[in-house]
């Protein structure tokens, strides 16, 4: 039997917690030969840390092989001690009224502090995954922070859009959502985000050739990917959750599979023409062990594909912009 590997999960009495600890603890995302101790950190307010204990009840109650333990605190020193993957969810949602920047610096805050928790008192080998919003820059944020982690350990999450997308071609040309590959989802996790359908392949043959409708794929098939999430909040009156927890299952299990080529948002590194230091959606390939990753580079952009990325990196310079004071 294998040592078992701690993850920290952030926000894990929230909507996306619950949809994810039970995935988790079955073995979904790190295989079925690996057991884990989930370390959940909630925020410290009663109600929240009443709904973990009510979750860490229902964990036990599952009697789940691989579950070697769980930790509920509200303390991130002991929700990140020793955690060899640290998943960021929670963050303070977006409340009438709000200004962007006011979400942007009020969640900058709670990244700050875990993103020196993080580097202080994780694993030699942390690993750090993103979803709480604005999930780029706050995962800007948080690396900021670290004097131990290389930037290349802190990833955020834009596979839900690549998974999104997928569905969409498939839909579009009547074939399982298996035939799509090469889909990847280039830039910010927001309604500018590029799904550049111009790489992706519906059974190895390329989607503008088989879809053939380029105005439909520049226009319809992008906005209903970028907006995807508002039209969840729409019909289901909460935002997506289910969706987003499976899609963080898709992210670390392929960034710990030899091989694998999915969307990751990564520090650019200035690749595609993206600022350097921001964190951008792109393909990137797990290497050999299973330990790192590297950017798929160089494919082939069109004018249009330029000015998405444009658009893309436009906001997530101005979002760095806003908190670039909480930065050190
Ligand atoms: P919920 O409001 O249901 O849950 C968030 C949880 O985080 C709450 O239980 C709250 O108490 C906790 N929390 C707040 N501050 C905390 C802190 N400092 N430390 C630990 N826990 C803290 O939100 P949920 O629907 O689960 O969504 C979580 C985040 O994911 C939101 O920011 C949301 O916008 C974001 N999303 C990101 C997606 C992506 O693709 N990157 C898609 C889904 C989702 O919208």
């Amino acid at each position: 039997m294998k040592q078992p590997i701690r993850v920290a999960v952030t926000g894990a009495a929230g909507q996306i917690g619950y949809a994810l600890l039970f995935r988790i603890a079955s073995g979904a995302m790190f295989g079925p030969d690996q057991p884990v101790i989930l370390q959940c950190l909630e925020a410290p307010i009663e109600k929240a840390l009443q709904g973990l204990s009510g979750v860490a009840m229902e964990l036990d109650d599952c009697a789940f092989p691989l579950l070697h333990g769980i930790v509920q605190t509200s303390n991130p020193e002991e929700g990140f001690k020793d955690a060899n993957w640290c998943l960021l969810i929670g963050a303070k949602p977006r409340g009438p009224g709000m200004e962007r920047a006011d979400l942007l610096k009020d969640n900058g805050k709670i990244f700050i502090e875990q993103g020196k928790v993080i580097d202080r008192v994780a694993a030699a080998d942390a690993r750090v995954a993103v979803v709480g919003n604005p999930a780029n820059t706050n995962c800007m944020i948080a690396s900021s922070q670290a004097r131990r982690l290389p930037p290349e350990r802190f990833t955020a999450m834009v596979r839900l859009d690549e998974n999104r997308a997928k569905i969409q071609l498939a839909k579009k040309a009547n074939v399982l959502v298996t035939a799509v590959t090469d889909c990847y989802i280039f830039g910010n996790h927001s309604p500018t985000m590029f799904p550049a359908f111009h790489l992706a392949k519906i059974n190895g043959k390329p989607v503008p050739q088989v879809i053939g409708h380029h105005e439909w794929l520049r226009g319809e098939f992008c906005d209903t990917v970028g907006k995807r999430g508002a039209a969840i909040i729409n019909a289901r009156g909460a935002s997506s959750a289910a969706s987003a927890a499976n899609a963080l299952v898709d992210h670390v299990r392929d960034l710990v599979t030899p091989g694998k080529i999915h969307s990751v948002a990564v520090k650019s590194n200035g690749l595609y023409g993206f600022d350097p230091d921001v964190w951008a959606g792109m393909p990137v390939k797990t290497s050999a062990d299973g330990k790192s990753y590297e950017v798929i580079k160089d494919l082939p952009m069109d004018d249009f594909a330029k000015s998405k990325i444009d658009t893309t990196n436009k906001e997530l310079v101005g979002e760095r912009d806003t908190v670039k004071d909480m930065l050190r």
